[in-house]
């Protein structure tokens, strides 16, 4: 077996390598919405069950989406980042209230 490799099997091997490379998953947001209807203290709720917050983390990401437009409640992996995002969704509409929940691709 020749221990020099051809440009070929160079390129075909450092090919192999990056495609084979074992990567962190990418990350993504899950990112509440604000809305002129949804009352303060059920995103509040919303932000200690399904993202873990206790009271003081969620009244700041609170006012952060309500003055800010937007604001971040957590980082996943891209399934679980989706699966909550339409869990806070499903049960925000059998509350009634319209507050709107997304995945976005982190960029980090
Ligand atoms: N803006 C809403 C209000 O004034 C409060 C609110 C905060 C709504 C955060 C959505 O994601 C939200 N009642």
């Amino acid at each position: 077996m020749p221990s020099i490799q051809t440009p070929d099997q160079e390129s075909i091997a450092q090919d192999l390598s990056e495609k084979s490379a074992i990567k962190p998953p990418a990350m993504y947001e899950v990112v509440l919405l604000n809305d002129d209807y949804t009352p303060m203290d059920f995103v509040e709720g919303i932000l200690m069950r399904f993202f873990a917050k206790d009271v003081a983390q969620a009244e700041v990401i609170t006012m952060q989406v309500h003055h800010q437009g937007r604001g971040i409640c957590g980082l996943y992996p891209k399934d679980i980042a989706e699966s909550k995002a339409l869990q806070v969704e499903s049960y925000s509409r059998q509350h009634h209230h319209p507050l709107q929940c997304i995945a976005e691709k982190s960029e980090q």
